[in-house]
């Protein structure tokens, strides 16, 4: 099946805005800097990266009569409070099995920001003392059994909905979004940078630019990730496959090249949701130059990589930069120390 044939059951506002960020783009002095904002592009509960993704899966659910959304993620996932607030939306139970992904402390971690939002949303939030692992867990398959054996029908949904067949394809259609709204603003965007930890976001894109150059416009680009799992090879791993798996599932009709598939490491630190000095640095910037807010765990730190990158010019000064923000904002409530 193409891209354009699968289900998608509408859960944001639409395009998701792209808006130039002078400032920033001037006092980096080099590429010019754009920015596509999955963080306000939707009326769910702050929405973020994973309403994209989540349109694609939600068809799967209702068609398999599923009346609870089981998933996992970290004490401050961003992806589990999305899918509590797609349940609400539809009216669905939701399931969240929320590990010790982060050993942060702060003495609300586990009651402000996400956590509090999916509470709030009805979501039956379950802590778990596991920590950080992109793979499938035996604590998830664990509540999808339980919700079974009490008579419920669970739909299951991996960790940011990456390891799911229809993972990665909210992100493939991105880049047919983007080639769209670069034809209204009259622009070209030739890299692209995005946050990678569960990797169907990005894989997603990978596979879409491919699509579209193999379709409507055959222009270079380049997707850059930028880790901040801190779990490299594996990231790495995962990436690749996810980028391949969505690739035949849309009918590319080649293989995806090595070179299409390239994740930046640099600026996670040591480990994954522990911001080091260049997060910080770079989520200070982007609030006060842009008023773009970017959290601790992920946009703080592939703003650090953009910023990096365009300083050195890795990113060319002629080049025209699109930075994918994915949201995440509420976390920050739980990091309040950063900025004290
Ligand atoms: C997340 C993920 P991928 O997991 O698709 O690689 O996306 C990375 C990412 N930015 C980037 C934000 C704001 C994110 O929330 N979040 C996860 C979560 O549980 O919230 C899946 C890890």
């Amino acid at each position: 099946m193409k891209l354009h044939d699968f289900p998608r059951y509408p859960l944001t506002f639409g395009p998701s805005p792209i808006h130039h960020l002078d400032r920033l783009t001037k006092h980096l002095g080099g590429a010019s800097i754009w920015a596509k904002r999955e963080d306000c592009s939707s009326g769910l509960a702050f929405g973020g990266n994973k309403v994209r993704k989540l349109e694609y899966l939600v068809p799967d659910a209702l068609d398999q009569g599923a009346d609870t959304l089981v998933s996992i993620g970290g004490v401050q996932s961003n992806h589990t409070r999305q899918v509590a607030a797609v349940a609400a939306k539809l009216g669905l139970k939701c399931r969240l099995v929320q590990e010790k992904w982060v050993d942060w402390d702060d003495p609300v971690n586990d009651k402000v920001g996400n956590i509090l939002l999916s509470r709030m949303m009805g979501a039956d939030v379950r802590l778990d003392p596991a920590g950080f692992d992109i793979g499938i867990r035996s604590s998830w398959e664990e509540a999808l059994r339980e919700v079974e054996e009490s008579g419920g029908k669970p739909y299951p949904i991996p960790a940011g909905a990456s390891e799911h067949r229809l993972g990665g394809l909210g992100f493939a259609n991105w880049a047919f979004e983007v080639a769209e709204q670069e034809k209204q603003l009259g622009v070209h965007f030739d890299t692209i940078i995005v946050c990678t930890v569960t990797c169907s976001t990005h894989a997603g894109m990978i596979a879409g630019f491919a699509a579209l150059q193999e379709t409507v416009d055959d222009r270079p680009r380049r997707v850059l990730g930028i880790d901040a799992s801190a779990t490299l090879d594996k990231t790495r791993d995962q990436l690749a496959l996810i980028a391949r798996n969505t690739a035949e599932l849309i009918e590319l009709g080649r293989e995806l090249r090595d070179d299409e598939i390239t994740l930046l490491e640099g600026w996670a630190g040591d480990l994954y949701g522990i911001p080091v000095e260049s997060t910080i640095d770079a989520m200070r910037l982007s609030a006060s130059l842009e008023a773009m807010i970017t959290d601790p765990v992920y946009e703080g730190k592939s703003m650090a990589g953009l910023i990096d990158l365009v300083t050195s010019g890795e990113i060319p000064k002629d080049s025209t930069v699109l930075y994918a923000h994915l949201g995440g904002q509420p976390a920050l409530n739980a990091y309040s120390g950063i900025f004290d």
